[in-house]
């Protein structure tokens, strides 16, 4: 049997059989996890899922059945994925969210999480309706993009990656559910990094939004996608050995020793810009674009534990020893 590099077949990465639509851009979206999930080593007891409400928030349950999971109140997803960061370090925290459970109710949620720059990886699986709720506009449907009956949305559109560069996120990448070329080395970035990692993914909803007028449907963002990089994922110790010519790649060392290489295609985007990171996001944008890769990244930003001086033990495994304070303590706190 072939294994990965802690000697877990890929079967220990799959979940149950989805319950989602044939074809929904989320079922492609949960293989591409199991790949860049089995490839990269994960072990399932240190992997915690989160998620909310919505098709997208249901995407917890079929990978990594073995893992630990929590499926909160539509938008409160952050929360949950706080706490279960600062209770115990040694955890992998995934969260898994929609455009509706991101951007609609859990807006507040998610500007705080990525503020405080939990170390945590955060999907959205953006399909620009309500998937559940059957096919209402999201607030990340663009401006004149239509339902299928034919309305327009007329309201402004929310960007979560512009948005999250804006708060000062230190990771964020916008993809395709559709590419895992590039998607699959992005979440094994997404791992390594420390701090919380935004990758909108575009998620295609086949049954509500996959029409002529939508701007989220595959035929569109095949059409419209501006290639900003294409990563390679390269392990912590790991020699760089692919060939590239001078100029043509932007390497990312992240903290865990693991980095990004970025190859250019056709455009010289930086992507430690911050603000050039936004020009890009909203001129594309006023094009009818989309701007695809890994938009922004500063491996060297604190991350919420460390500057809450957590321990690194797990909460769970503290003693009494180590919670009490003693009594020459006590004493001396309230001596002055
Ligand atoms: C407090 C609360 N309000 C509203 C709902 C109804 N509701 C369920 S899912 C959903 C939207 C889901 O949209 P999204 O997050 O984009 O996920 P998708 O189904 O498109 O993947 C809504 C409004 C709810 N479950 N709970
Ligand atoms: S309704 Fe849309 S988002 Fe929900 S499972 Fe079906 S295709 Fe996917
Ligand atoms: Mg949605």
């Amino acid at each position: 049997m072939t294994v990965n590099l802690i000697g877990l077949g890929r079967d220990v990465y799959k979940g149950l059989p989805t319950t989602l639509c044939a074809g929904c851009g989320h079922n492609s979206i949960t293989n591409h996890l199991i790949k860049a999930l089995y490839e990269y080593g994960v072990e399932p007891h240190r992997l915690a899922k989160m998620s909310g409400i919505g098709c997208s928030s249901k995407t917890p349950a079929y990978f990594v059945e073995q893992a630990h999971g929590f499926n909160g109140v539509h938008g409160r997803m952050p929360s949950a994925a706080t706490g279960a960061k600062l209770a115990n370090r040694d955890l992998l925290v995934l969260g898994i969210s929609g455009d509706g459970d991101t951007a609609s109710i859990g807006l507040g949620q998610y500007a705080h999480m990525v503020r405080r720059n939990v170390d945590a990886v955060y999907i959205v699986e953006n399909n620009g309706v309500y998937g559940l709720t059957k096919g209402q506009f999201s607030a990340t449907a663009d401006v004149g993009s239509t339902l299928k009956n034919g309305t327009p949305n007329e309201y402004a559109t929310i960007d979560v990656c512009g948005l999250a560069i804006e708060l000062g996120a230190t990771f964020v990448a916008r993809s395709f559910s559709g590419d895992g070329k590039q998607l699959v080395p992005l979440l094994q970035a997404a791992f390594s990094h420390r701090g919380t990692s935004i990758l909108d993914i575009i998620s295609p909803c086949v049954t509500f939004n996959d029409h002529a007028g939508s701007t989220k449907s595959y035929a569109y963002v095949k059409d419209h996608e501006m290639v900003a990089n294409m990563p390679d994922f390269i392990r912590p110790a790991e020699e760089v050995t692919v060939d590239y010519e001078p100029g043509m790649v932007q390497e990312v060392r992240l903290e865990d020793g693991a980095h990004v290489l970025l190859r250019k295609v056709g455009h010289d985007y930086d992507a430690t810009d911050r603000i050039g990171a936004l020009k890009t996001i909203h001129e594309t944008r006023d094009r009818g674009e989309f701007v695809t890769g890994l938009l922004f990244v500063d491996p060297n930003g604190q991350d919420l534990c460390e500057r809450e001086k957590m321990v690194q033990t797990p909460l769970k495994d503290l003693g009494e020893e180590d919670l009490r304070i003693s009594r020459s303590e006590w004493s001396a706190l309230f001596s002055g």
